[in-house]
């Protein structure tokens, strides 16, 4: 009976790929983690949170939205800034309908220009989202309104707050109202595309930006190598890969104690997110320079 039913709902409505882009840092990751209520991308209070761009899938009764969310705009010279560059302009092409996110609680900068002007080039329909709104004044939240309309006169724009669900569904609503109607490539209970063990790696990187300061978590890829389920529990190990041998004694900690955190901070994250009990070991590795060798890009499927 329910099999039948599920075949016959309509698979169809509004739909199509909408890019969130914007400088790092906005709140790009907490909106889709937010309207899909899962805890599927990294989010930190660190600029580079996410490194490539991940497909979120919203479906409800009208509409399934499929979310491009994007690296932060940035400026940098090195090869891992032109793997996130890469996933911008990806994500661009791919997209339906571009929304701008903006963080008003900080003036706009170099990275806003940069935005601005990518979705400004795109000439794809665009909204200015203006996030953070909790923590702007009105003066802010119309400079940087006035700032992103010198790029983008016609765009809609709307304000939000990311963080609390309640206070995304004005977007949410414009969104829907410029989609057009097509059909829906998704199940309705599918979230991504990206295989569980690419969500763990991102969520352990999740846990580095949370405990590690300044620069060192940014010094960090994640790969996770192994997964096998025995019994009830998911057992994974991964490897840190480090730019330098003295980044290993932070990593390590006092008597292993900052290892053992990580590793346990990012093992109940794990769980939540597969619904399993997880055993986790972590690995330290060295790659010199990782983040300027193509080559290890490649290998680890940060760049195409
Ligand atoms: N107060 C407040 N904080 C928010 C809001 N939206 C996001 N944040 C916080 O802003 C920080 C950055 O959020 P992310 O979602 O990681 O930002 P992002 O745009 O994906 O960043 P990148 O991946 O680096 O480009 C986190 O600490 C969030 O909790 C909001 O509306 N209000
Ligand atoms: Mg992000």
């Amino acid at each position: 009976m329910d099999s039948t039913a599920d075949i016959q709902k309509p698979r169809s409505g509004i739909t199509g790929y909408v890019a969130l882009l914007g400088r790092p840092n906005t709140g790009k990751s907490t909106l889709v983690n937010t309207v899909l209520n899962r805890h599927l991308a990294a989010v930190s209070d660190k600029p580079q949170t996410t490194r490539k761009y991940l497909l979120a899938i919203y479906t409800d009764a009208e509409a399934q939205i499929l979310f491009l969310d994007a690296p932060g705009v940035h400026v940098g010279k090195i090869a891992i800034d032109e793997a996130m560059d890469n996933s911008v302009s990806r994500v661009l092409e791919d997209a339906d309908l571009l929304v701008c996110m903006v963080d008003p609680s900080r003036e706009p900068g170099e990275e806003d220009n940069l935005t601005a002007q990518r979705a400004r080039d795109n000439g794809k329909p665009a909204i200015i989202a203006i996030n953070k709104v909790d923590l702007a004044t009105p003066e802010q939240i119309a400079a940087s309104l006035s700032f992103y309309r010198e790029y983008l006169p016609d765009a809609p724009c709307v304000q939000l707050v990311a963080t609390d669900l309640a206070r995304t569904k004005d977007l949410m609503a414009m969104i829907k109202s410029l989609l057009p109607q097509g059909v829906f490539l998704y199940e309705a209970d599918e979230l991504t595309d990206v295989y569980e063990r690419d969500i763990a790696a991102e969520l352990i990187r999740e846990a580095l930006l949370e405990e590690l300061k300044q620069e060192v978590p940014h010094c960090i890829a994640v790969t996770v190598d192994s997964w096998k389920t025995k019994g009830q529990r998911l057992q994974i190990g991964a490897t840190l890969h480090i730019e330098r041998e003295n980044h290993k004694g932070i990593i390590i900690g006092q008597g292993g104690r900052m290892i053992k955190l990580l590793r346990q901070r990012a093992a109940a994250k794990i769980a939540k997110f597969c619904d399993a009990r997880v055993d986790l070991s972590l690995f330290v590795k060295v790659v010199p320079d990782w983040r300027r060798r193509k080559q290890f890009l490649k290998e680890i499927r940060l760049m195409d």
